[in-house]
């Protein structure tokens, strides 16, 4: 094999640790998606589709899945070509299941009903080459949260806990009524009493869930108040250090902008850095997992990340999950941080997500790791197939595994 044939090899045949998606293991039912009509009805699909439909927001909503499926097919895969990297997911998926392209919606349903065995998300995995899912696990959420509650057993190898704690620093007033269902005492005001308080809630969930980290994402102009920096300081980053858990905060949200599309609603703004630096200064010991959305915030997240070593970069999420900032960000970060960085995670929500968002990263990434051992080459640098093993498997496992254990 020449070079470039052993970085796509590697690359191919490296397992992932895929370090934040919102899948969830079959033994929590519902919550584990499947299928072409939760692919189709993906929130990323449904913004795209109403830049063509004339009908309300409400009366798609109000609809079955199975008909918003129908409506999204039509409009991006029928009426239209499916260019979009979101459309394009769903071509790389059915390709790569080996389901042939149809019109006719059906056919390609029948197609995946085929698969419908108990094992299929396992299969998924294997197709995608994802040894292990961390989770996203909302406490506040209630259709999740009854699985916690009846103690429901999963592989915690394959898929690990993270403890999601959003409504607790952005909508406390609406937290907190949560909390106090759940017999922590805690008051509107958040005083010294009600932080700690908040702290033994955190705590209870830690112990419930054993996360591999506690996280948070936060909008492009947080703090907006000290409520919002004393909860996230003094109560979640507080708790992070009593277990020593790093804290993963993915910046830059706007959510709810357009809030008739529903998850679908959701912006993104440019953050003022400063907060970040003074607490990832004020933090030494504390480690810090972060992602922004904007992408103008991408050159002084890599700077920040050259700064700490208590910072760990990671992926290029969301709107920036395309091949053209893939590759702008990764090579940004390649070149300031070497291979010091989670390179990607992939943010599904489906479990055939896998598939078309590795699939697609990996094809990005593997041109620019060529290009980068190539340079070692005309240096005089061999390149051997075990160094490729060692740096892929740095960014796809240990640069997680070994950031979330070190004391
Ligand atoms: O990428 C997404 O699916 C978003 O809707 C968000 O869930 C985001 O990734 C998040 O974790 O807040
Ligand atoms: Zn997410």
């Amino acid at each position: 094999m020449n070079l470039q044939e052993n970085v796509n090899d590697v690359i191919q045949k490296t397992p992932v640790l895929d370090m934040h998606t919102h899948l969830f293991p079959s033994a929590f039912h519902q919550l584990c998606l499947t299928g072409i009509d939760e692919l189709l009805t993906y929130h990323y699909l449904v913004s795209e589709a109403f830049l063509w439909l004339d009908m309300e927001y409400a009366s798609f909503f109000e609809r079955p899945k199975t008909e918003q499926a129908e409506i999204v097919w039509n409009t991006l895969f029928v009426q239209r070509s499916p260019i979009s990297e979101a459309s394009q997911g769903i071509l790389t998926v059915l390709q790569e299941l080996g389901i042939p392209f149809s019109r006719d919606l059906n056919d390609i349903r029948s197609r995946f009903a085929a698969f419908d065995h108990n094992d299929y998300p396992e299969y998924l995995m294997k197709v995608a080459n994802i040894s292990s899912i961390v989770m996203t696990n909302n406490p506040f959420d209630a259709a999740e949260r009854k699985y916690w509650d009846s103690h429901t057993t999963f592989s915690r190898e394959t898929f690990l806990p993270a403890l999601r704690v959003d409504p607790l620093i952005s909508h406390w007033t609406e937290a907190a009524i949560t909390l106090r269902n759940d017999g922590f005492p805690v008051s509107d005001t958040v005083n010294d009493q009600t932080i700690e308080t908040a702290k033994q809630y955190i705590r209870s969930w830690v112990e419930t869930m054993n996360p591999v980290y506690i996280a948070a994402s936060l909008p492009w102009d947080f703090p907006k108040s000290n409520v919002e920096s004393a909860l996230l300081e003094r109560c979640v980053l507080a708790v992070c250090q009593d277990y020593n858990l790093p804290l993963s905060l993915m910046i830059g949200t706007k959510r709810g902008l357009n809030p008739d599309l529903q998850m679908g609603g959701d912006s993104t703004g440019q953050f003022n850095f400063e907060y970040l630096e003074n607490i990832c200064m004020q933090h030494p010991n504390q480690k810090f997992l972060i992602t922004m959305l904007s992408r103008e915030n991408q050159y002084e997240l890599t700077v920040l990340a050259q700064k700490f070593r208590n910072v760990m970069v990671f992926g290029c999420w969301w709107y920036l999950n395309t091949p053209q900032f893939m590759e702008e960000i990764t090579q940004m970060r390649m070149s300031q941080l070497g291979i010091r960085f989670i390179p990607q995670h992939s943010d599904c929500r489906v479990m055939e997500q896998l598939i078309y968002k590795w699939k697609h990263f990996k094809d990005v990434f593997s041109g620019l790791l060529y290009k980068h051992y190539e340079a070692l080459e005309t240096k005089g640098i061999p390149v051997s197939r075990s160094d490729i093993e060692n740096d892929v498997y740095a960014m796809f496992q240990t640069n997680f595994r070994h950031f979330i254990t070190k004391k």
